[in-house]
C-alpha cells in the first residue's frame, strides 16, 4: 500500500542516486541501500544484475514495483511520505519555480552538458574548446577558433545554463524559492559535476558557490553523504565532492 512501502535504493558512489538518500534523510524515511562500498564498476554490474531493463542509478524497488528517474522517484516519495514537506503550497508562486528546477535538473542541465561532453570526447578536445553556444553574457574569453559543428554556436551552451541558474538564485535563497524544497536536491548533481562534465568553473557563479554551500550544511545532507559513498572516493580515487581543481583554459 502508497505510504507504508519499503524503499530499497541501487546506489552508486557520488551518483545522482544519492539524491533520493537525501530526500528521504530530510523526511526522516526508513530506507535500505544496495551498494558495493569503494566499487563503483562493481555497484553498476550489481544494477545490470538487479534490473537489467534499465540498469541506471537510481534504480528504487517502492515495495513490488521498481522505478527509474531521479524526479518521477522524489514525486513519488513526496506524494506518499512528504505531508507537503519540501514542496512549496501550489497557491504560492514558489511552487512554479519549485516545478521547473525540478525537471529542469535532467531535462536541461544534466542533458546539455553531457551532450556537449560527448561531443567533446568524440572531438577529442576539451569541453571549454568547444563552441560555448548562445549564452546571455558573453564569454570575456572565448576559445581562439572554437573547435566542433558551428551549428553548436547556436543552441543554448552550459554556460547560459549556470547564468540562468545564477540569476535565479539572486533573486531567491533556493531554487525552490524562499525555502528549500526538493528542487534543490534535483539540483544539486547537475551543478556538483559541472567541473567534471562541463568544465564549468562553479567558481564563477557567486549566486551558485553560496546556494551549494548552504545546502551542503543541512544535517540530512551530512547524514546522506556518510550512508551513501562510504569510501569517499570516486572511480578515479578522488574525493568524492571534491572535484579536481578547474585545469585552466588553454591560452588563446
Ligand atoms: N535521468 C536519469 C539519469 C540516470 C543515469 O544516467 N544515471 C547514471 C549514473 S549518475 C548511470 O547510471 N549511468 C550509466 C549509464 O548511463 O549506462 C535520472 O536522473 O535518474
Amino acid at each position: 500500500m502508497p505510504g507504508t512501502d519499503t524503499i530499497n535504493i541501487h546506489h552508486i558512489e557520488g551518483r545522482r542516486s544519492f539524491r533520493v538518500i537525501w530526500l528521504c534523510e530530510e523526511l526522516g524515511l526508513p530506507y535500505t541501500l544496495s551498494l558495493k562500498p569503494g566499487d563503483i564498476f562493481g555497484s553498476l554490474m550489481a544494477i545490470r544484475e538487479a534490473y537489467p531493463a534499465m540498469p541506471v542509478a537510481p534504480v528504487v524497488e517502492y515495495g513490488d514495483q521498481w522505478i527509474v528517474e531521479t524526479g518521477a522517484i522524489l514525486d513519488v516519495i513526496l506524494a506518499h511520505h512528504g505531508d507537503g514537506r519540501l514542496v512549496p503550497d501550489k497557491s504560492s508562486p514558489d511552487f512554479i519555480s519549485h516545478c521547473q528546477w525540478m525537471h529542469f535538473a535532467e531535462g536541461s542541465a544534466a542533458s546539455r552538458m553531457l551532450s556537449e561532453r560527448f561531443v567533446a570526447l568524440t572531438l577529442g578536445v576539451n569541453p571549454d574548446e568547444l563552441h560555448e553556444g548562445y549564452r546571455q553574457k558573453p564569454s570575456a574569453n572565448p576559445p581562439a577558433e572554437p573547435a566542433g559543428p558551428p551549428q553548436l554556436a547556436f543552441m543554448v551552451g552550459s554556460r547560459c545554463l549556470f547564468d540562468f541558474m545564477e540569476d535565479h538564485l539572486s533573486a531567491h535563497p533556493y531554487f525552490g524559492g524562499a525555502d528549500f524544497s526538493a528542487a534543490d536536491i534535483m539540483m544539486h548533481f547537475p551543478i556538483q559535476v559541472a567541473r567534471l562534465i562541463a568544465w564549468i568553473d562553479t567558481s564563477q557563479y557567486q549566486q551558485i558557490l553560496r546556494w551549494q554551500k548552504q545546502v551542503e550544511q543541512r544535517p540530512a545532507f551530512k547524514a546522506a553523504l556518510a550512508r551513501a559513498n562510504p569510501s569517499g572516493a570516486d572511480e578515479f580515487g578522488q574525493p568524492l565532492n571534491e572535484p579536481p581543481p578547474f585545469p585552466p583554459r588553454p591560452a588563446a
